[in-house]
């Protein structure tokens, strides 16, 4: 590939991450084949729709679907440089599970020649790309891979992931820096060229397993910090503090920066990919191992002291304000909003109303349930306590006139003004020491 053409390229998997990013190279004017094994998604996008939210990408694809730079297929074809943006989830015992991956590896094999650049983006486990360089070799004995070749290897294979932020996806694929690992020097010189061409953002070229390494542990700094704020929390609860008013007055030190609390860690990403490290040396990662253990526990504090406040007051209605994992997005993938609203749903049954304005309608969970959908007229209408699960925009913006009467546990902080009765009646609860 001569490098003032534009190169063709094949992205494997149109999720979150892969149909955005085959959207991006497109605009750039790439002439690009998302691949994806489920016929409708492909179906979808060929009609230059989307099935999923992101903002923004519904007219970016229906754009470049349209200038004919985006085509969707479940048939692999020949590509210069081959993206794989598959899930890598991890099973039962927390172990990543890289089938997603490897099989995507079998997928484009037939169809890799001379100068093709493969480049995986899903977060992995340190050493997958290698294990995914080794696949290719297998299926390939023809072509000279990179690190197993003492010759000039007839491919190049890097490893780079995506740090972007659901709800800002198109802008930050285009201005985030970017680290990328190359199987060799070599690989990531080829794969620095592609992303240069859509990046705008810093492109930092390094060796895979450091790339690998890298995403893993911006996710687990990240849910470790989230753990200290929520054991900030659980503290604050159980010596009567204002957990926020203690975090805002320590966050005006110069060097302290305390997250936020929140009812525990959501998503397929903060709560999935410290595993990966401690899968990879579980003898050595007692903090992050213990990090999770506090978020995952988060949930079940708040299980608790929610249903001791609605036990003590049995006439009122209850509104749980929100299902997503994070603010503002419609995403209910490991929501400790949603495990919390249905063990409430299943002590409390109909005194629970959920007020969700991202779902169209319940997740599965509550199907008769008896539980009813409302929005946040309706709950401040009806409901005497307000569990505030997410912070949506929505939320926030109820003036204190209107909730100065309702009980509330606020997990997100979103009320600082809610008139301290509450912290009494904790009290009275028994909720604090
Ligand atoms: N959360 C808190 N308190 C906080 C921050 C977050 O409770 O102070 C909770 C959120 O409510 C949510 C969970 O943590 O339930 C994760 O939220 P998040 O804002 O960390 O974001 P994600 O999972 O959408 O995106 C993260 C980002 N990683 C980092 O910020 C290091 C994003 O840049 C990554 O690209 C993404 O993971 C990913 O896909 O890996």
């Amino acid at each position: 590939m001569k490098s003032d053409t534009k190169p063709s390229v094949c992205v494997v998997g149109l999720g979150y991450i892969g149909l955005p990013t085959a959207a991006v190279i497109a605009r750039a004017g790439c002439t690009v084949l998302g691949l994806d094994v489920t016929q409708s998604v492909v179906d979808t996008i060929n009609r230059g729709e989307i099935h999923i939210e992101e903002v923004d990408l519904d007219g970016l694809v229906r754009g470049v679907v349209a200038r004919g730079l985006l085509s969707a297929s479940t048939q692999v074809a020949p590509a210069d440089v081959f993206v794989i943006a598959v899930p890598t989830p991890f099973d039962k015992d927390h172990a990543p599970d890289i089938s997603y991956v490897l099989a995507a590896g079998r997928t484009i094999a037939p169809v890799l020649k001379t100068g093709d650049v493969v480049i995986l983006e899903s977060t992995s486990p340190v050493g997958t790309t290698e294990q995914l360089r080794d696949l290719i070799a297998g299926l390939r004995p023809d072509l000279k891979v990179p690190g197993l070749t003492h010759e000039t290897p007839d491919i190049a294979i890097a490893y780079c992931p995506e740090r972007v932020l659901p709800g800002r996806i198109l802008e930050e694929l285009t201005n985030n820096d970017r680290s990328i690992g190359g199987i060799t020097p070599r690989c990531a010189r080829k794969a620095l060229a592609f992303y240069k061409r859509f990046v705008r953002g810093a492109c930092v070229t390094t060796d895979a397993r450091s790339a690998e390494m890298t995403k893993l542990v911006e996710n687990a700094y990240r849910d470790v910090n989230i753990a200290f704020a929520n054991e900030l929390s659980m503290v604050s609860d159980a010596m009567g503090l204002d957990v926020w008013e203690v975090i805002r007055l320590a966050n005006r030190h110069p060097r302290v920066n305390i997250l936020t609390p929140g009812p525990g860690v959501g998503g397929h990403c903060i709560a999935v990919d410290p595993w990966f490290i401690v899968h990879g040396a579980p003898d050595q990662t007692p903090l992050i191992r213990t990090a999770r253990g506090v978020n995952d526990g988060k949930m079940h504090h708040v299980v608790a002291k929610a249903e001791a406040l609605i036990e003590a007051h049995p006439e009122a209605k209850v509104a749980c304000l929100g299902l997503a994992f994070k603010a503002n997005i419609d995403d209910f993938r490991e929501s400790p909003a949603r495990f919390i609203t249905s063990r409430l749903v299943r002590r409390f049954g109909d005194r629970i109303s959920v007020v969700e304005p991202y779902a169209a309608e319940l997740p599965i969970e509550f199907t008769d349930t008896g539980v009813a959908q409302i929005d946040i007229d309706e709950a401040l209408e009806a409901c005497d306590i307000f569990i505030v699960l997410v912070d949506h925009d929505v939320f926030k913006v109820v003036p204190l006139a209107e909730r100065a009467d309702k009980l509330v546990y606020d997990t997100r902080g979103i009320w600082p003004d809610q008139p301290r009765v509450v912290r009494e009646e904790e009290a009275r609860l028994k909720l604090v020491g």
